[in-house]
C-alpha cells in the first residue's frame, strides 16, 4: 500500500487496485479550491494507471460534505469550477463510487451524484441545502436528481431543502445501498463489483429525465408560492425542471449553473447568506472569551408548571435531559403532566415519534412540590408568573436548594435582571434565558447576561441552547432584551397609526404583503387581548403618555372583546375561523378618536411599512449602541428566527442597510416631525452611519 498525500485537501490511497480518495477540510469538508484541485488530481491518477480499476471517494471527520465552500462565492470563482471536477468524475471510463457518511449537501451530493454508484452509512443524511442560501444546485443537482428519483421526491429536496435519510434515499434511488459494517470496505467492493461487471455501471447523466407535465408545473408553483412566500428559488427551481425536461444533458446542465450564479447575485440570496453567517456569528459571543469549557449539564430543574415551564421541559426531555419540574401544588403538577403527555400523543398520532420513545421521554419527568429536589440538578429555569416579589422569593429558594456550581436562569421577559440577580447568594451562576412560546418549538432563545454571570455560565446556556436544537443570541439586560423591546416599538406605531386613521386590516395587509406571515392585529387577537393588556399595565411605567393614552386595547376588552377566543378583537371572527372586517372596531375607533381630540386622515400603506420597521431599526440601532449585542447582526437573527421577519429579506438591520442609512435617517427625521420627537429621532449609531455612509454589517 502507497499513501500519496497531495498539496491538497484530498490524500490519496491505493488499496490495490482500487484508489481511494480521502476528502480533508475540517470543518465541513466543503468543497473549497484545495478539494476541487484535489479531486481532479484524483481522476488523473485514476486514468493514468492501468492498474487501478476504480475510484472511492470518501471524507475524514463528520461528514462527507457541507457542499460548496460559502466564503469563496463572488463574482470571480477560483478554478477549477466544481462544474469541471463533476463533468470529469461523470467522463470518468473507470467506476467511481461515493461513500457517505455524516452528511453529503448541496455540491457534496453533487459529487456523489456524478459517481457511478453511492454506498451510504445507515445515519447519513442527504440534502440540497442551496435554496436556504436563496440559490439552487449549480453543478448538476437538477439534471440529475430528478432522474434518479422522480419529479416529486427530487422537487422536495430541491425546491424546498428538504433533507432526507439514508433509508430513504435508498428506497427512492438515489443512493444504491447501505453499507451494514465498515462503510469504506463497503464502497471498495461494490466499486470492485462495478470494475468486474457484476453490478451495470451506470451514469446518472444517461438515464431518462421524467416527464415533468405543464399541469403538474403549475400545482408545483403553486404549492411552492403558498409554503415560500415571495422567494425567487423555489420558483425557479420549477422552471429549471421544466427546462431539463425537454433539454440535451448538457446543455441543461450549462443552464442550470448559469442560473443558479444569476441567483447568487440576487438581493434575497444576498439576505439568506447574510442570516446563515449571522446565525453562525451569534455563537461566538465577545462577552465569552475563546476556549471557555462550558459546565456540564446532565439534570435539568424547572420551577413553573405554566405555559412556559411545560414547553421548556418538552425541549429539555426532548434533547434527553430527566427533568425535575417544581410546582406549588398537586393538581398544577398533574395538570402540566398531563398537558406535556398530551402533546406527545399528538406526535405519536402524527406518526413522527415511536410510542417508546414518547415513554422514555415520559420517564425523564419527575414533579415534586419541594423545591429541596432541585439540589442534584446542574442548571434551574425559573418560569413563575412576572411578578418581581414573587420571582425573587422564588429565586432565592431555589438558589439556597442548589449546589455551589449549580446555574439558575430565570426566563423573565421584562423583569429588571440585575435585580433578580441580587437575590441569589451566587450572582455568578445567575443568567436569563428567555424562550419564546411554544417553547420546545421556537427556534430562537435569548440568553441574558447578567453584570456578574461568570463567562463558564454564558458558555453554558449557548452549549445548552445548541444541545435543544435552539438558535440562541447573548443580549445585554435591559427591558424586554432585543425582540421583545423592538417589537414593542412596533406595537406602538401600530397602534397610532389606528389611532392616525389606518385601520387593522390595512396595517395587517400591509406587513403581511411585506412576508410577516401573520400582522399585528390578527396576532394580537390570537395571543387573547385581555393577556396583552396586562402586560400593558405591568409595563405601565415605561410607557410614554401617548402609549398609555393609546388605550384601544383596553377598550376593545371592556367591550368583551378578547380576540380569536371570544369571537371578536379587532376582527370578527365566524364559524370558519376567518378574521373578519368588524363595523363594531371601527366604531371603537371612532369614538376613540373623537375621544383623543385625533383627526382620522388617509394613512398610505407606504407610511404605514415605513413606520412599522423603522420604529425597529431605530430600537435596534439603540441596542447595538448601547452594546446590548454584540453586532447589529444578531439582531437578525433574532427576528429572523424568533419574530417571522421573512429571512429573503435579511431581518431588520440587513433590510435598513440595504435602503441606506442616510435614507433611513431622512425617513426617521420625517416621523420624527410627524409622531414626535420622542419616537422616532434617529439613534445616534444611525446618525454616524449615514454621515459615513456606513451600514450595519
Ligand atoms: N462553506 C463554508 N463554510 C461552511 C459551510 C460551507 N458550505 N458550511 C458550514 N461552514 C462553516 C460554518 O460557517 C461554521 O464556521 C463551521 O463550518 C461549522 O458550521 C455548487 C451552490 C454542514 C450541516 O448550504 O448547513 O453547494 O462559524 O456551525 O451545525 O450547488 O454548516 O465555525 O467559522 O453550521 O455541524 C450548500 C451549509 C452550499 C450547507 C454543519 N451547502 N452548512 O452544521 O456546524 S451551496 C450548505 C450547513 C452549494 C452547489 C452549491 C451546516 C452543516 P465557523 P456549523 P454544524
Amino acid at each position: 500500500m502507497s499513501v500519496a498525500v497531495l498539496p491538497s485537501a484530498v490524500a490519496l490511497e491505493r488499496r490495490d487496485d482500487v484508489l481511494v480518495a480521502t476528502i480533508d477540510n475540517p470543518p465541513v469538508n466543503a468543497l473549497s479550491n484545495a478539494v476541487r484541485a484535489g479531486l481532479l488530481a484524483a481522476v488523473d491518477t485514476l486514468e493514468a494507471d492501468s492498474a487501478l480499476r476504480a475510484l472511492v471517494i470518501r471524507s475524514q471527520g463528520r461528514l462527507f460534505s457541507g457542499g460548496a465552500d460559502v466564503t469563496e462565492f463572488g463574482p470571480a470563482m477560483r478554478l477549477p469550477l466544481l462544474g469541471e471536477v463533476i463533468a470529469r468524475l461523470d467522463a470518468c471510463a473507470s467506476p467511481v463510487v461515493a461513500a457517505i457518511h455524516g452528511a453529503a449537501l448541496g455540491g457534496g451530493l453533487e459529487v456523489a451524484l456524478a459517481c457511478n454508484a453511492r454506498v451510504a452509512a445507515a445515519s447519513a443524511r442527504l440534502g440540497f441545502p442551496e435554496v436556504k442560501l436563496g440559490i439552487l444546485p449549480g453543478a448538476g443537482g437538477i439534471v440529475r436528481l430528478p432522474r434518479l428519483t422522480g419529479i416529486a421526491p427530487a422537487l422536495e429536496m430541491i425546491a424546498e431543502g428538504k433533507e432526507i435519510s439514508a433509508a430513504r434515499a435508498l428506497e427512492i434511488g438515489v443512493v444504491d445501498a447501505l453499507a451494514g459494517g465498515d462503510l469504506i470496505e463497503a464502497s471498495i467492493a461494490y466499486a470492485r463489483r462495478l470494475a468486474a461487471g457484476e453490478v451495470p455501471l451506470r451514469r446518472v447523466g444517461a438515464l431518462p429525465f421524467p416527464a415533468f407535465p405543464a399541469e403538474a408545473q403549475a400545482e408545483a408553483r403553486a404549492a411552492l408560492g403558498r409554503k415560500f412566500k415571495g422567494r425567487e428559488a423555489p420558483q425557479k427551481a420549477v422552471e429549471l425542471f421544466a427546462m431539463a425536461a425537454e433539454t440535451p444533458f448538457a446543455e441543461a446542465a450549462e443552464r442550470e449553473y448559469a442560473a443558479c450564479r444569476a441567483l447568487l447575485a440576487t438581493p434575497q440570496s444576498r439576505a439568506l447568506r447574510h442570516v446563515f453567517a449571522a446565525e453562525r456569528a451569534a455563537a461566538r459571543p465577545k462577552a465569552i472569551p475563546d476556549g471557555t469549557e462550558p459546565r456540564p449539564v446532565e439534570r435539568v430543574g424547572i420551577v413553573g408548571p405554566g405555559t412556559m415551564g411545560r414547553g421548556i421541559a418538552v425541549a429539555m426531555l426532548d434533547a434527553g435531559l430527566p427533568v425535575t419540574l417544581v410546582g406549588r401544588s398537586a393538581t398544577a403538577l398533574d395538570k402540566a403532566r398531563a398537558a406535556i403527555a398530551k402533546s406527545y400523543n399528538g406526535l405519536l398520532r402524527r406518526g413522527t415519534i415511536a410510542a417508546d420513545e414518547v415513554d422514555r421521554r415520559l420517564a425523564r419527568l419527575t414533579t415534586t412540590e419541594a423545591v429541596a429536589d432541585l439540589a442534584g440538578a446542574d442548571l434551574v429555569v425559573e418560569t413563575i408568573s412576572e411578578d418581581r416579589d414573587a420571582k425573587r422569593a422564588a429565586i432565592a429558594a431555589i438558589d439556597a436548594a442548589l449546589s455551589d456550581r449549580a446555574i439558575l436562569v430565570t426566563n423573565t421577559s421584562f423583569l429588571d435582571i440585575e435585580d433578580l440577580a441580587s437575590a441569589t447568594s451566587r450572582p455568578q451562576n445567575f443568567a436569563g434565558m428567555h424562550f419564546f412560546n411554544p417553547a420546545n418549538l421556537m427556534r430562537l432563545v435569548e440568553n441574558v447576561r447578567t453584570r456578574a454571570a461568570a463567562p463558564d455560565v454564558l458558555a453554558t446556556l449557548m452549549a445548552l441552547s445548541r444541545r435543544l436544537g435552539k438558535l440562541a443570541v447573548l443580549v445585554g439586560p435591559s427591558e424586554g432584551f432585543v425582540a421583545n423591546r423592538m417589537l414593542s416599538k412596533r406595537t406602538r406605531e401600530a397602534l397610532f397609526l389606528l389611532e392616525d386613521g389606518a385601520t387593522p386590516r390595512q396595517v395587517d395587509r400591509v406587513l403581511t404583503d411585506f412576508g410577516f406571515p401573520v400582522g399585528p392585529f390578527a396576532l394580537a387577537d390570537m395571543a387573547g387581548l385581555d393577556v396583552l393588556a396586562a402586560t400593558r399595565v405591568a409595563r405601565a411605567a415605561s410607557l410614554s403618555a401617548r402609549e398609555r393614552a393609546a388605550d384601544i386595547i383596553e377598550t376593545l376588552v371592556a367591550a368583551g372583546r378578547l380576540g380569536r377566543k371570544s369571537g371578536a378583537g379587532y376582527y370578527a371572527y365566524g364559524e370558519d375561523g376567518k378574521a373578519a372586517d368588524d363595523p363594531a372596531t371601527a366604531e371603537l375607533l371612532k369614538r376613540h378618536r373623537a375621544r383623543r381630540g385625533i383627526v382620522a386622515r388617509s394613512v398610505s400603506d407606504a407610511e404605514v411599512l415605513e413606520r412599522c420597521l423603522l420604529a425597529l431599526v431605530n430600537e435596534g440601532a439603540k441596542l447595538v449602541g448601547e452594546g446590548a449585542v454584540d453586532r447589529a447582526s444578531d439582531i437578525d437573527v433574532a427576528w429572523t428566527s424568533g419574530l417571522a421577519f421573512p429571512a429573503h429579506l435579511g431581518g431588520p438591520m440587513f433590510w435598513a442597510s440595504e435602503m441606506g442609512l442616510s435614507k433611513v435617517a431622512e425617513r426617521l427625521d420625517h416621523y420624527a416631525g410627524l409622531v414626535g420627537d420622542e419616537f422616532f429621532a434617529p439613534a445616534p449609531l444611525v446618525r454616524r452611519l449615514a454621515a459615513t455612509g456606513g451600514t450595519f454589517q
